[in-house]
């Protein structure tokens, strides 16, 4: 049995996201020797039954149905917000206002005040109450190695970020009109989804600041069918479809704090990439290249040369000596497990995590800033301090 001190866990939602959140917090004590060991005390979602059930899946003591219960629970000191988007500041600034340390999902919310109004909040609270925003691919051995590269002058000056997040899941104009497909819920589509990632991703590589766009938006297929119970049996497709009211893709250019011109991707409709999380940077002595669909490769340039492999195994690479002995590779999961570890050693240390609310506020910044271009066709904008 171990003697560290533990730390209860409650996490909200138990779709995709609580379900990885979950196998983070189950399996990261045991490859981080970590100053906290952290307890999953309880699951939240609306429904008491599937939540029941989640929590014996996944490995959660206990199941609520309200999240003010979660949050107030005695043996519940870090609050981890798995929720679609239009929940987590009204959960953050809750947790945060009843002491808790809060790890919330990306984006950090759905609007610039839901995230100043967190930000707010998580200033308010006292120094030793942590909060961060989960911008996972920051925890991926490449794309940490990539920031060390830059951070050690090895590719000079940076010039150009070409940033690209590649899906397909709705090209089909059957597939249904989900939540993240709704303003309401989401608060943008491809932008906000995975647009936000790789705006953080180029930020935290180079160590710049996105400070203004020029971008374009597209919503491809403007109807789709009603999701689950909502089409109805027997209703015609008038009735059973629904207003998409979030973008399919967005492609936008943008000035670095440091001068590098950057260009951004962000799509759905990217046929035939699944996950294609993209990254190159160019700088005067030297570039890299990184594409999640092959996570566990960097490739590189210096002095002249063209691209070589570097496989992110080693056990002097971010992260991987916990793992596995080199080239047995990690996957998605392990990014979260990673956010976890980052952010226990943080509470433990009293240290402030990154992404802070502050970053992700940055991030929901650059966001609207390219909606504001693209409703004004394009026209480059500031992204507003
Ligand atoms: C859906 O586009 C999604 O699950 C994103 O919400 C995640 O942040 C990304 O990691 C994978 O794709």
């Amino acid at each position: 049995m171990s003697d560290k001190t533990t730390i209860g866990v409650g996490m909200i939602g138990y779709a995709f996201m609580g379900r990885v959140h979950s196998q983070a917090w189950r399996s990261v004590g045991a490859f981080f020797d970590l100053p906290l060991a952290p307890r999953m005390a309880a699951i939240c979602g609306r429904s008491k039954e599937r939540t029941e059930a989640a929590a014996a899946q996944l490995g959660w003591a206990a199941a609520e149905t309200d999240w003010r219960a979660l949050i107030e629970r005695d043996d519940v000191q870090i609050v981890d917000i798995c929720t679609p988007g239009d929940s987590h500041a009204e959960i953050a600034v809750a947790a945060l206002a009843a002491g808790k340390h809060v790890l919330c999902e990306k984006p950090l919310a759905n609007t610039v005040a839901e995230a100043e109004a967190m930000v707010r909040a998580a200033a308010a609270a006292p120094s030793s109450v942590k909060s961060m925003v989960a911008f996972n691919y920051r925890r991926v051995p490449a794309i940490a190695l990539a920031r060390r590269y830059v951070e050690e002058g090895r590719l000079g000056e940076i010039r150009h970020v070409r940033a690209q997040y590649l899906q397909d899941w709705i090209v089909d104009p059957e597939f249904p009109l989900v939540w993240r497909l709704q303003k309401d819920k989401a608060g943008a589509g491809a932008l906000g989804d995975i647009g936000s990632h790789i705006v953080d991703a180029a930020e935290y590589v180079t160590g710049q600041q996105v400070v203004g766009v020029s971008g374009l938006t597209e919503t491809f297929v403007k109807r789709r069918p009603l999701a689950g119970e909502s089409a109805g049996l027997g209703a015609s497709r008038a009735e059973s479809t629904g207003e998409v009211t979030v973008d399919d893709a967005a492609l936008f250019i943008g000035r670095l704090s440091g001068g590098a011109l950057a260009s951004f991707e962000a799509t759905r409709f990217a046929t035939g990439r699944k996950n294609a999380m993209r990254l190159e940077i160019n700088g005067g002595l030297g570039s890299l290249a990184f594409d999640f669909e092959s996570m566990n490769e960097l490739w590189v340039s210096e002095g002249g040369g063209g691209f070589e492999r570097i496989l992110v195994t080693e056990p002097d690479h971010p992260y991987a000596g916990a793992w596995w002995p080199p080239g047995h590779g990690l996957g998605y999961e392990h990014t979260f497990t990673h956010e976890i570890k980052d952010f226990l050693e943080a509470v433990a240390t009293g240290a402030d995590p990154s992404p802070s609310f502050a970053d992700g506020l940055r991030v929901q910044r650059v966001l609207e800033a390219v909606e504001r271009s693209a409703a004004d066709g394009g026209r480059y904008t500031n992204v507003e301090d």
